[in-house]
């Protein structure tokens, strides 16, 4: 039997991140993983950054890399009957940026950290259960190499992702989950190919939304918004770069570089949010407590925002006996939480095809992007959610 002041359950960007920062804080922790390393690795996620991330990660000193490889971006454009229209980021917060940076590449480089660090973490845990959080001394249990393991602790950041034990483990009365599930999936594509172009590209099409990102000058990421139906199988790389080219506008389907698929794969959409996001010891961070549609490039950000004021909270427990952070956890993060939810259901609305909606959503649709373009103010809000609201 182990003990260590913070369990901390799953190995995603949340958990990874949590760890660095509380071991610069002086606080150990152990992180129990399901999954192996590569497997971690091979999940094809996000790939935009906003400054409190890379805030945060340099402040942890995983940022070497990202500044070298990283590609900082100060727009974008949107697509809609036909035409792209810029929105400058820059200009329209102040300076502001975000940086296009792969999750995969930011998880290796805080599993690196970790490793060099002395940190112990334990991969592909089987049957993780997390128990006594009610009270101050919660447990944690799995097996390996068939044997079953317990890990003591004062507090369980469960950091396991939307399908993980933790928030699974809390009793159905506890907590109030609000979800809403949209009508259709993004079908990706990642492919050793030069990018359409320098910045992304958001489509909205009567044939449904399309995105066009990237994570190197000689790696692309596109999706396709598709029928939930739809299987990958069904989706030749032919046919996903000729229907790419059909929601492009003619400059951009003209200088679209083709080539065959390292990844593909079809994601659904939805927006969660489970309340509170503190159970006693048992702290909830990242897609564990919410998802949001990926439009908005918020999913990973979000669960960044979670770890700084969990990490601050466990500091100020354990360096300070001050139990403010731990109480008021949960109100913080679910503040930051909802806008961003906000924000992502808004552009998830306003760039897909919403088929049970008919012609007159469309129009309005078409009247609320010609007007997000010509009014700043609009343009403005639009551009200070992209970039990140403040903590
Ligand atoms: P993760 O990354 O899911 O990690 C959870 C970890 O917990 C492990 N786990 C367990 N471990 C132990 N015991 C158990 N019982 C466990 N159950 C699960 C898992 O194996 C895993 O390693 O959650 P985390 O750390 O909260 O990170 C969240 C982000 O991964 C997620 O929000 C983003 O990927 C969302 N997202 C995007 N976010 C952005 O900020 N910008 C983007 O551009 C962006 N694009 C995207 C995205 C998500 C996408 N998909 C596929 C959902 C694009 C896509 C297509
Ligand atoms: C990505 O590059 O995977 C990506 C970029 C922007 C989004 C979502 C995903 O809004």
């Amino acid at each position: 039997m182990t003990s260590t002041p913070v369990a901390i359950i799953g190995a995603g960007p949340a958990g990874l991140l949590l760890g660095q920062l509380l071991a610069k804080a002086g606080v150990d922790n152990v992180i129990i993983e399901r999954q192996s390393p590569e497997y971690v690795l091979g999940r094809i996620r996000a790939g935009v950054l906003e400054q409190i991330t890379v805030d945060a990660l340099s402040s942890v000193g995983v940022d070497a890399r990202m500044h070298q490889e990283g590609l900082p971006h100060h727009g974008f454009d949107l697509l809609f009957k036909g035409q792209r229209h810029r929105i400058d980021l820059a200009d329209l917060t102040g300076g502001k940026q975000v940086m296009v940076y792969g999750q995969t590449e930011v998880t290796k480089d805080l599993m690196h950290a970790r490793a060099a660090a002395g940190l112990q973490t334990v991969y592909s845990a089987g049957d993780v259960a997390i128990h006594d959080f009610d009270t101050d001394k919660p447990r944690v249990t799995y097996t390996q190499d068939g044997q079953t393991h317990t890990l003591n602790a004062r507090f369980i950041a469960g950091c396991d992702g939307f399908h993980g034990v933790c928030r699974a483990s809390v009793p159905p009365n506890a907590i109030q989950q609000f979800e809403k599930v949209y009508p259709f999936g993004w079908l990706g594509v990642l492919a050793d190919v030069p990018p359409v172009s320098d910045e992304l590209i958001y489509a909205n099409t009567q044939r449904g939304f399309a995105l066009c990102s990237m994570r190197s000058p000689t790696r692309s990421r596109y999706y396709l918004q598709c029928p939930m139906s739809d299987s990958v199988a069904q989706w030749s790389d032919d046919a996903f770069w000729a229907e790419l080219k059909n929601r492009l506008d003619p400059q951009a389907a003209e200088q679209l570089v083709t080539g065959a698929s390292i990844e593909k794969s079809i994601a659904p959409l939805r927006s969660f949010v489970a309340e509170p996001m503190r159970f006693g010891s048992l702290m909830l961070a990242g897609d564990a407590a919410h998802i949001v549609p990926p439009t908005g490039a918020k999913g990973l950000n979000l669960a960044v925002s979670d770890v700084l004021y969990l990490a601050n909270a466990f500091e100020r427990y354990f360096k300070e006996k001050d139990v403010g952070g731990v109480d008021g956890y949960s109100e913080q993060a679910l503040a930051r939480v909802w806008k961003a939810e906000r924000f992502s259901w808004w552009f998830t609305s306003l760039m897909h095809q919403f088929p049970e909606l008919g012609s007159f959503n469309q129009k309005v649709q078409e009247a609320e992007l010609e007007y997000l373009i010509h009014s700043r103010a609009a343009s403005t809000s639009l551009a200070e959610n992209y970039v990140g609201l403040p903590l």
